[in-house]
């Protein structure tokens, strides 16, 4: 699969193995939580599958320690790699109080987490863009080094707020990158009725920052345009759009039906590519993988899954007293 070596790109072995962990990871959180839901066990599921790849490969190019991210509600590869772990996932699954992202008042995939710099988005899609504009000027003002990266799919590129976001980060010279996941479709409108170009990316150039489109199944490569986009913006050199492309292996979400709008052969073509399986094929070609530390690796997954999922379903759920905690301030006390 990949073109690029690893080694090429200053990866070690080590990185690209947890390259690879975390995207079965975010993969295998997703499918329990489509059991969870069709078993009646968890209200909803907003899917990840298909673009592990283009989320970690991107998360792996950022500095997990100092960068923003506002991500939008597929990128649990995103997410995880950025500090959040498989539990807290699991307890907004299931609307818990330990929810780290709303506790349990949002609908799954709305994430936040203050520690990881995790900025929490709205259910209008689109919105965190000109948020990631607004974070990337205070870095600017203040002279701070992060840089700020903000997801989003490509039907959210029709919204006007990615152009004015967009328009204000190239007016201004912002250290942003614009990450379009694009995968094909937005619910059930399909990329060529979404867009009159053929790629999001085009739209760079008329707000005067670069634009580039990267195999969205091929974590290296989006690791190294997500990598010079942050090198760009941390040289004071300003944002750059990148759009990943790949395909949304599941429905639009766990209350949708995707037959009435495409074929079962499409969408088992489109998984040829996919890159839990080129990217383990890659890693062992390298020597990287084995089949005994892949076998090694599905089971301290499924254990981590396992685990989560029992911790988050006999979790508390919130005291309905906090139920208006955050939306008033308290009499005479803090927030
Ligand atoms: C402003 C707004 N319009 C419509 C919706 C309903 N909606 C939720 S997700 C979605 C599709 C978005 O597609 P895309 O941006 O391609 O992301 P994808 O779901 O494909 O990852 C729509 C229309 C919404 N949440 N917000
Ligand atoms: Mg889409």
């Amino acid at each position: 699969m990949a073109s690029a070596n690893y080694e090429t790109l200053g990866l070690s072995s080590d990185q690209v193995l947890s390259m690879y962990e975390s995207m079965l990871l975010a993969r295998k959180i997703d499918e329990r939580m489509w059991l969870l839901n069709r078993a009646g066990r968890i209200p909803f599921v907003v899917s990840c599958q298909g673009q592990e790849a283009a989320q970690v490969g991107a998360a792996m190019a950022l500095n997990t320690e100092e960068d923003y991210l506002l991500p939008y509600y597929r990128d649990v590869g995103l997410v995880l790699h950025f500090g959040m772990t498989a539990q807290e996932l699991m307890m907004q699954g299931f609307a818990r109080a330990d929810d780290p992202n709303s506790g349990g008042r949002q609908m799954p995939g709305h994430f936040g987490q203050k520690k990881n710099r995790i900025v929490t988005g709205s259910s209008p899609v689109t919105t965190q863009l000109p948020h990631a504009a607004g974070i990337a000027l205070a870095a600017k003002m203040e002279k701070k080094n992060f840089v700020t990266l903000v997801s989003f799919g490509e039907g959210s590129a029709s919204q006007g707020d990615f152009h004015e976001a967009a328009n204000f980060a190239g007016v201004h010279n912002l250290p942003v990158i614009f990450f379009c996941e694009n995968n094909k479709y937005a619910i059930s409108v399909p990329m060529e009725k979404q867009s009159g170009s053929e790629h999001i990316s085009e739209r760079a150039a008329g707000y005067g920052m670069p634009g580039v489109t990267v195999d969205g199944n091929n974590p290296l490569a989006v690791y190294e345009a997500v990598k010079k986009a942050a090198d760009r913006c941390r040289n004071g050199e300003g944002p750059t759009l990148i759009e990943t492309l790949s395909y949304r292996q599941t429905p639009h979400s766990s209350d949708d039906d995707d037959s009435s709008y495409r074929t079962k052969e499409e969408v088992e073509e489109a998984k040829q590519n996919d890159s839990i399986h080129t990217f383990s094929a890659y890693l062992r070609e390298c020597g990287v993988l084995t089949e005994t530390k892949e076998k090694e690796l599905q089971e301290k997954i499924k254990g981590i899954v396992d685990d989560a999922t029992e911790t988050a379903e006999s979790a508390p759920y919130a005291d309905p007293e906090t139920t208006l905690n955050y939306v008033y301030a308290p009499k005479g006390g803090d927030l």
